[in-house]
This record gives C-alpha cells, structure tokens and sequence, in this order.
C-alpha cells in the first residue's frame, strides 16, 4: 500500500518535476540562449566601441599627418626653431620656413603670464583641436601629439615630421586666442 501510493507520489512528482523540468529547460533554453547571444552581441558591441574609440582619433590624426607630416622622435630633429608665446596673443616669430621632409623641433616659451599653447598643424587639425579645446574649461591642457600646452615661463618641445610642400599653421587655442591672431605660418617648400 505504502510502497504503490509512494510510487505513483513519487511518480506523480517525478512527472511533475519532468514537466516542470521541461517547461523550465525548454522556455528557459530559449530565454538563455537569447540571454547569451545578446551578452556576446552587447560585450563585442561594447569591445568594438573601446577598440574604435581608441583607434578613431589615431586613425584620424594619421590622416591628418599624412598630409601635414607627423609627430617625431627629438634624437631625429635635423634643427631647433625658437619660438616664444606672448601675452599680446602673438607668437614671436610670426612665421617659419621648413625645408620639405625636414624634421625639426619647436622649443616654445611662454614669456607671457597667461597659459600658452602652440599647436602644429594644417587647417583641419587647428579646427580639429579647436573643437576638442572648446569642451574644455580655460586654462586646461588637451594632449595631442601636434599641440603643446605651455605655463607662464615654462618651455616645451615639439618635434614634427614635415611632409610635402604646404602652408601649415601654428596657433594657440586658449580661448578666443585663436580668433585673436594667435598663429604663425608654417610654409613648407
Ligand atoms: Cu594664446
């Protein structure tokens, strides 16, 4: 009596737990795989946006340099051109002459009292930095290996790659310095 009730109970619960295991497998299998392919779909979205973000700016910097030249070790710099950021939001000398293929170093001084900034590059890189610069609050520094950030007195250097025949421009982007005239012409011949 005992062990026939207990099997058709057992039965009965086994069932039911086969029922609730397949109910729970099979709903759930489809709730998992969905659950797992999503999490694979949103970790490599997510890989993909870090992976891009890193490689957006550099591949466009590339871009940019292609044309304009590029960053360079100091050891490769053939000459050192002086240039001083004034107050008067004028860069001392207002212009420099680069031979095509010749990499120099700018050593930059701020002989004045407000932050400086020289940034190296072609119209579309000083709108590109502009542009990062414009996010920022004044004063702050924005690293890209075409522009340096200089504090009252401080002297920094920057080594460029140039390229082909061209009309760079160097400029700082400290608030409203720019529109100012705080540039000099780069011509690259
Ligand atoms: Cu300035």
């Amino acid at each position: 009596m005992a062990d026939p009730s207990l099997d058709p109970g057992t039965g009965d619960d086994t069932s039911g737990v086969r029922i609730d295991r397949g109910s729970t497998t099979g709903m759930p299998r489809w709730v998992k795989v969905f659950s797992i392919v999503a999490l694979a779909v949103v970790l490599l979205f997510v890989i993909l946006l870090l992976t891009g973000g890193g490689h957006g700016p550099d591949r466009h910097r590339t871009e940019g340099s292609h044309e304009a030249g590029a960053p360079a070790d100091a050891e490769q710099a053939v000459r050192t051109v002086e240039v001083t950021t004034l107050d008067a939001m004028i860069f001392e000398p207002t212009s420099i002459s680069i031979s095509t293929g010749e990499t120099v170093t700018s050593e930059v001084t701020n002989a004045g009292q407000a932050v400086g900034e020289f940034t190296l590059g072609n119209a579309a890189m000083q709108q590109e930095h502009a542009e990062a610069m414009g996010h920022m609050p004044a004063g702050m520094a924005h690293d890209m290996p075409n522009s340096i950030t200089l504090q009252p007195g401080e002297t920094k250097e920057l080594t460029w790659r140039f390229g082909d025949a061209a009309t760079l421009e160097y400029a700082c982007h400290q608030p409203d310095h720019y529109q100012a005239g705080m540039r000099g012409e780069i011509t690259i011949a």
